[in-house]
């Protein structure tokens, strides 16, 4: 009987490059290897669980203590929050930052482009599980390219002849030597939802730091960010576009320690940086129209 993963390996493994095998709770896994950078992504959720640039530490970070399982949402990595951000605007039974991260992806087709890069393209694959919670025809694909950079590409289509309003983010865990001693840069000035304080409406002084739980909504901002991490001497570079939002998130000890994946101390090591449209930063589709979220990421020197 040929299974997925024969099919997958059969239609677009590239030799040295690019083959799939079954991870942790049968999920089944592209691992990507170039001369520049190596990375991993789950079908379920076309979820990029590693990427890491050759000669550094990983900029990607993966819980130890992830749960992996079909249609479990993973601990870190670059989880897919689509066609909603946060809570269902109306039904608290839908699942918090939507389905799309926990339902299967088809792979459309693999390119291996100049520089050694590889670019792979998914697609949600539509369901009436899908379809029962979001009725809309809004075909969705992520196309992620590995290289020296990380580029992830969230292109959504409105094949509604209606207006269609989308909430989005590509919800990054950044892995960092130590989170008391980062700086996030590029959102100085900006207002921002402090979920930690009510959802009050607060504007940004100065750089940011952690030393206690941080759950914020940038807005209005489409803003290039930075994380400086001197504990690994580096930066990680974000650059976005198609965003308005960013959110900032790090769960602290007692948030981490009851989500129970995070793992003893797991929320020193991580940082969430997420390209988003969230809140009042959601955007309305006109039928036809193509919305696309994207997201870069690459290490400098300190
Ligand atoms: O993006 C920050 C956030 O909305 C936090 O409030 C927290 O819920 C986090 O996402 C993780 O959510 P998850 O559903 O992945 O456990």
């Amino acid at each position: 009987m040929t299974t997925l993963l024969d099919t997958l390996n059969r239609n677009f493994a590239i030799k040295d490059k690019l083959h799939f095998v079954e991870g942790s709770g049968g999920l089944i896994i592209a691992e990507v290897t170039t001369q520049h950078g190596n990375a991993s992504i789950a079908l379920q959720g076309a979820h990029v669980m590693t990427f890491t640039p050759a000669g550094e530490q990983p900029v990607i970070w993966l819980s130890d203590f992830a749960k992996f399982g079909r249609g479990k949402s993973i601990r870190g990595g670059v989880p897919v929050c689509w066609p909603w951000f946060g809570p269902h605007v109306s039904d608290p039974k839908l699942p918090g930052h939507g389905y799309a991260r926990t339902v299967d992806w088809r792979l459309i087709q693999v390119q291996s482009l100049s520089d050694d890069r590889i670019r792979l393209e998914f697609e949600l694959e539509e369901s009436t599980a899908t379809r029962a919670q979001w009725p809309h025809h809004t075909p969705v694909r992520n196309i992620i390219t590995v290289g020296r950079a990380l580029e992830v590409e969230l292109a959504t289509t409105n094949a509604c002849d209606t207006p269609i309003t989308i909430g989005d983010a590509l919800h990054t865990y950044f892995k960092v030597g130590d989170v008391r001693r980062i700086t996030i840069h590029g959102l100085e000035g900006c207002d921002y939802l402090d979920k930690v304080d009510g959802g009050k409406r607060k504007q940004q002084s100065g750089a940011i730091t952690i030393g206690q739980e941080v759950d914020r909504i940038y807005l209005n901002t489409g803003s290039n960010c930075e994380i400086r991490d001197p504990s690994l001497q580096r930066r990680i570079k974000i650059s976005s576009s198609g965003s308005h939002s960013t959110v900032v998130w790090n769960p602290w000890i007692e948030k981490a320690n009851k989500m129970g994946d995070f793992g003893p101390d797991g929320y020193l090591g991580m940082l969430c940086v997420e390209t988003a449209n969230a809140a009042e930063d959601v955007v309305s589709l006109a039928p036809g129209q193509v919305h696309r979220l994207v997201t870069r990421y690459e290490v400098a020197p300190l």
